[in-house]
């Protein structure tokens, strides 16, 4: 009997250190947020360990979670970071009831981690970074030793005997649950405070967002083609809606970007005149207005990464003819452009290509409104043609010219392509995969993309039928999608369709099927569906 009371007594009383421990992990957590809302939002333990777990995710790991978790993979993270942060308080809330002192000590040592992570971000501001992750892990210390004290721990290294004979500390009932109950309750307010002045900072790039007047374009878009939006129910709309626009980036916290402070600065090899630009003085220039298709080198055979909007902005080779850049086949010395964002992301985009004619951007606006934020207000590059990795940088700040052979961004470090033009995809949007459709005449219908080549023919397959012609929608350029249908007479049982795509210099889409990586899947998009 006597046992048993005390293995219940040890029992209960890890359960209360493991309760210490938590609420000591989230009193850290909410001081390091209160912190890093007066510091800089993104110096947060949470976003600065993420960032750095996202840098060093292998290539196939990150690919995996792009297709697993889709767009919420930055919330499984950012989940997963603190079951891992709650897993680890617990533990050291137990160890702390034997070791009070350097159970405390654990937790500094995790602030130092997270300090370090802060000061390893491509983005770090300053030494002032490491606060949020240092203040919280003091308070989140105190509190450990303070709980476990009351939840009857040991307080000195003599008191740690084991089973029955060391000298069991009083557990302080009143004590432990006032403490903790204090603990709780600042918690979540210094948490929601730290989470208000966060918001509030965001207020100023917020405002200069809404003031944003649109120029009209010198160079209007032209008019999209009355048939080039075939009105099937199930089919990706021409222009792809800014809220329903795919989004694909490593930034755990969306930079907001006061327009009324941004510069963008150009430089580097071959620039004869450096030269910077506000926002502003952008906006002040002839300014040219496209439909461009984007998509994403994650993009799956039959993926959602892919939208179409109408962009608004400075032509780029003006800005680099104007630095004195020339195109590597006119004599200049950079191959590479490279893109720096705010957040510290590098993108590699050829030169060449940029200064080829082709509508290269620093596009201003999507859609007719100022670029949302998370798609990289106020700045972005677009480059018809090229993936998004290597174009697209939102959030620009920079841009140095240098070549291919001494400068590798970010992407390229993690074992993508340097150069990476968009594959042709033609992809089924209805039916769906495993749809059950009555027996008659079905639609079968999507869009396919071969940006900058332009698509001039998409084919069905039935099971192992022949290749057979779809209506394509009306062209609008060779840089944006092109719907395309076919009506299906389809027989009871079960079939399989199968799409390919021709772009405009007469390629047939391969069937070959590739990763992601390096450059980007291909082969061809299938759909098993059920008729009858
Ligand atoms: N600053 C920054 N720019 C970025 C990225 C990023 O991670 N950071 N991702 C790129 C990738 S991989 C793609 S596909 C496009 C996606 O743009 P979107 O999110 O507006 O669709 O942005 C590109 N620009
Ligand atoms: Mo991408």
């Amino acid at each position: 009997m006597r046992v048993v009371s005390i293995n219940r007594r040890t029992a209960g009383r890890a359960a209360l250190a493991a309760a210490s421990g938590l609420l000591a992990g989230y009193a850290a957590l909410a001081a390091a947020e209160l912190t890093a809302s007066l510091v800089r939002p993104q110096a947060g333990p949470v976003t600065v360990i993420g960032g750095a777990a996202i840098d060093r995710t292998p290539a196939a790991l990150k690919d995996f979670a792009i297709r697993t978790f889709g767009e919420n993979d930055k919330l499984v993270l950012q989940l997963g970071i603190l079951a891992t942060v709650g897993l680890l308080a617990a533990l050291l809330g137990v160890f702390a009831l034997r070791h009070r002192r350097t159970g405390a000590a654990g937790v500094l040592a995790f602030g130092v981690l997270g300090a370090a992570a802060a000061l390893g971000r491509p983005d770090a501001a300053g030494a002032g970074d490491v606060l949020p992750s240092l203040l919280g892990a003091v308070t989140g210390a105190l509190v450990l030793y303070l709980l476990v004290g009351k939840a009857g721990g040991a307080t000195a290294p003599e008191n740690t005997g084991t089973g029955g004979t060391g000298t069991p500390a009083a557990w302080n009932r009143r004590g432990f649950l006032l403490a903790a109950g204090v603990t709780a309750i600042a918690s979540t307010g210094a948490g929601a405070l730290g989470r208000a002045l966060t918001g509030r900072r965001g207020q100023g790039a917020a405002a200069s967002r809404a003031a944003v007047r649109l120029p009209a374009p010198a160079s209007p878009a032209a008019p999209i083609p009355a048939g080039a939006a075939l009105r099937i129910p199930g089919v990706s709309p021409f222009t792809t809606p800014n809220k329903e626009f795919y989004r694909v980036d490593t930034a755990l916290v969306v930079p907001t970007v006061d327009a009324g402070t941004w510069r963008l600065r150009i430089h580097g090899k071959g620039v004869s005149r450096p030269l910077s630009y506000s926002f502003a003085e952008l906006l002040q220039r002839p300014l040219i207005e496209r439909d461009i298709t984007l998509t994403c080198v994650s993009n799956e055979v039959g993926g959602p990464y892919a939208g179409s909007a109408r962009w608004l902005g400075v032509r780029l080779s003006d800005l680099l003819r104007e630095a004195g850049v020339r195109a590597p086949s006119d004599g200049g010395r950079a191959d590479q452009l490279i893109a720096r964002s705010v957040d510290g992301m590098t993108l590699g985009t050829p030169v060449e290509e940029v200064m080829d004619g082709r509508d290269a951007m620093l596009a201003v606006a999507m859609n007719g409104e100022p670029l949302p934020f998370a798609h990289g207000f106020p700045v972005r590059m677009v480059v018809p043609g090229l993936y998004g990795y290597v174009s697209a940088c939102k959030w620009i700040r920079e841009i140095e010219l240098t070549t291919f052979a001494s400068y590798d961004p970010y992407w390229v470090k993690r074992g993508w392509a340097r150069r990476a033009p968009v594959k042709t995809q033609a992809r089924i949007d209805t039916p769906k995969p495993f749809a059950r459709i009555p027996a008659g005449t079905v639609t079968v219908a999507g869009v396919a993309w071969a940006q900058h080549r332009g698509i001039e023919r998409v084919e069905v397959q039935v099971d192992d039928g022949p290749w057979q012609e779809a209506s394509l929608a009306a062209p609008a350029t060779a840089d944006t999608w092109r719907q395309w249908s076919f009506d299906w007479k389809a027989a009871s049982g079960g079939h399989r369709l199968t799409v390919r795509a021709t772009d405009g210099r007469g390629e047939v889409q391969t069937e070959l099927r590739t990763r992601t990586i390096p450059d980007g899947a291909s082969g061809r998009h299938g759909v098993f569906v059920t008729v009858g």
